[in-house]
């Protein structure tokens, strides 16, 4: 096991026992122990584990020694598997709910017998909870709503999970010998940043073994459909998939029909039959009345052999229209004018600016972080740790702060790695909109990512203002996730987003698309107008371990689908226009001399 996934089972642990309601000491060790995990390097690690020295780090006791040995060396721990059985599931299920920890979990349990969460949404609706020590009738309202959003929102998936469900079972179908061509195709092809549920097509030889092989894939919970040409399974995440088998002749078209969206197709549809032809999922054929469609087109100098998705659009006079854009906003018009942006590829990405290491909330320390941008290929890698002020991420203090720049500043010098590492913090903006960190020290870093991170209840007027006022500061390069929603979990807090881009183009402030996959704001939905008046964008994984980097192609998908091009977008550009820009930027706003 990774030092990540070990210091995993540690934290859950301290969860476990914590809902158990064991002696706070013992919680606390394994929670600081995971702490502690997560400020080694994987190689040190594996070294004090060889060298029997675990012992000698601050935090690791002999029982914590033993566990970690053992996930290190089997992947496995039999104490972690026997706690797992006494704690009832349900008890761990309700830590899914806003507002309730494990402490109040034992007392619902404990005082009220609540072990799930029907048996909480009961005792909410009956006013046991409200009656409750410490809990009363605004933290009862507050649970009913949690549980409400849960089952609203339980019914989409992140993308990013979806994803990963869906890739494997494309490389499983094109592995079938029946099979000549498989992709996935609904929402998740068109990237959006939730997905209902998983569509797959296929055209192959002959349809029984694949359907066959489907409904018994690894992982299916249950199977809701089976029919010759289809099946409609369900996961255990409660993601359900479909499947449909075409032959050959008709995949192009089923594959548009089924990628959607259904605006687009409507209109695709529509513009079909104003040239006098018909457009489905099973072919392009004459509308009605005298001749063929290959006949009518050819009259126009147009082809119907269409074996791609590119010779289909070519059949209807357009430009070919990648699935992202295909959301019936103004793309088919587009296509016609032969004016679709060139669309971002991750390959295009050349570094990111914000980025948390061990010294703030980070599971990965500088150099791990560095050294796996540098294995991705990335120029520069921009260090962003939090500000003080956002103790409960372990922010940084001034000098904490001027210690991480001397680190970075030797580690570039030592040549060690290929990429570059930009200083920068991620520093709260505080409630009434001025920084966390005073401007001395700021202009003393490459880069300032500013965000906000409390107050999330201020009114819509006050939040505009406070984002506002932070983008007037000096030394601000950049906003951090726009609105700080948590997709399928948190709406944004109230702000005039036309308002705070008006301000960063003002200032010539960068507002950042997060890449993280709950997060992916500013919203797809916005870039376009805004990057045509001159915003600019950074792509930033926000990543909080290594792992984390791999976001970055969520966020090339939002950017996609935002219709963003790749000189819009900061973290495209090589190391030196960067650091040009970095420069100019602070100069211009006399941030720097
Ligand atoms: P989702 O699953 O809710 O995230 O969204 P989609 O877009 O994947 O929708 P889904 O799975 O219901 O259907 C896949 C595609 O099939 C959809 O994007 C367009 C096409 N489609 C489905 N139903 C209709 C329909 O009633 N009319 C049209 N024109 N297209 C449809
Ligand atoms: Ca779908
Ligand atoms: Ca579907
Ligand atoms: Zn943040």
């Amino acid at each position: 096991m990774t030092k990540n996934e070990i210091a995993d089972v540690l934290t859950e642990i301290g969860t476990l026992l914590e809902l158990k309601g064991e002696n706070p000491f013992k919680v606390r060790a394994y929670q600081t122990g995971a702490r502690a995990l997560e400020a080694i390097e994987e190689v040190e690690l594996g070294r004090l584990i060889a060298e029997e020295k675990l012992g000698t780090i601050k935090g690791f006791g002999e029982a914590l020694v033993q566990k970690i040995t053992e996930l290190h060396t089997t992947g496995r721990l039999e104490f972690f598997e026997k706690l797992k059985a006494t704690v009832e599931p349900g008890l761990v299920e309700l830590l899914q709910i806003p507002g309730l920890g494990p402490k109040k979990i034992r007392a619902l349990h404990d005082k009220l017998g609540v072990a799930d969460i029907a048996a909480l949404t009961a005792a909410c609706n009956d006013g046991r909870v409200a009656a409750l020590d410490g809990f009363g009738e605004k933290t009862q309202e507050k649970l009913l709503a949690g549980i409400k959003n849960r089952e609203a929102y339980g019914r989409r998936h992140l993308w990013w999970d979806a994803a990963e469900i869906a890739e494997p079972i494309v490389t499983g179908l094109r592995a079938l010998k029946q099979v000549r061509r498989a992709e996935s195709a609904g929402s998740l092809r068109r990237g959006m940043e939730t997905v209902g549920d998983l569509d797959f097509l296929v055209s192959a030889s002959e349809v029984a073994p694949v359907v066959e092989w489907f409904v018994a894939m690894p992982g299916v919970k249950e199977v809701t459909a089976q029919g010759e040409t289809k099946a409609s399974v369900r996961f255990e995440s409660g993601l359900q998939a479909d499947l449909r088998i075409v032959p050959d002749e008709q995949f192009v078209f089923a594959l548009h029909h089924f990628t959607g969206s259904k605006d687009h197709n409507v209109q695709m549809r529509q513009r079909a039959l104003a040239r006098g032809l018909s457009l489905s999922e099973w072919g392009l054929v004459p509308a009605e009345g005298e001749g063929t469609a290959k006949e009518k087109a050819e009259a126009r100098g147009q082809t119907t052999d269409v074996r791609s998705e590119k010779d289909l659009f070519k059949a209807l006079g357009l430009h070919f229209i990648p699935p992202e854009l295909r959301e019936g906003l103004g793309e088919i018009e587009a296509a016609e004018r032969g004016e679709l942006p060139r669309l971002v590829e991750v390959g295009d990405l050349r570094g990111a600016f914000h980025n948390h290491t061990t010294a703030s909330d980070g599971r990965n320390t500088l150099v791990e972080m560095t050294a796996a941008a540098d294995a991705l290929g990335w120029e520069y890698l921009g260090i962003a740790d939090h500000s003080k002020a956002s103790y409960q991420a372990n922010g940084l203090s001034e000098e904490r702060l001027l210690k991480q720049i001397e680190e970075i500043h030797a580690l570039n010098d030592s040549k060690r790695f290929k990429t570059h590492v930009f200083t920068g913090t991620e520093c709260d903006i505080l409630a009434d909109g001025r920084l966390d960190f005073d401007g001395a020290l700021l202009s003393q870093l490459d880069y300032t990512v500013v965000s906000v991170h409390n107050a999330f209840a201020q009114d819509e007027a006050t939040m505009t203002a406070r984002i506002i006022r932070a983008i007037e500061h000096p030394c601000t390069t950049m906003l951090g996730h726009a609105t700080g929603r948590l997709l399928l979990r948190r709406e944004g807090y109230r702000v005039d987003l036309a308002q705070v881009i008006d301000a960063a183009i003002a200032h010539g402030v960068i507002i950042e698309l997060n890449a993280s996959p709950w997060r992916l704001d500013l919203d797809w939905r916005l870039w376009r107008k805004a990057a045509d008046r001159g915003l600019l964008c950074a792509i930033n994984p926000d990543a909080h371990d290594t792992d984390g980097l791999r976001h970055m192609r969520a966020g090339v998908n939002a950017a996609r689908k935002g219709g963003l091009r790749r000189e819009q977008i900061l973290t495209t550009w090589p190391l030196a226009q960067v650091r040009d820009w970095l420069r100019a930027q602070a100069k211009r706003r006399g941030a720097k001399k």
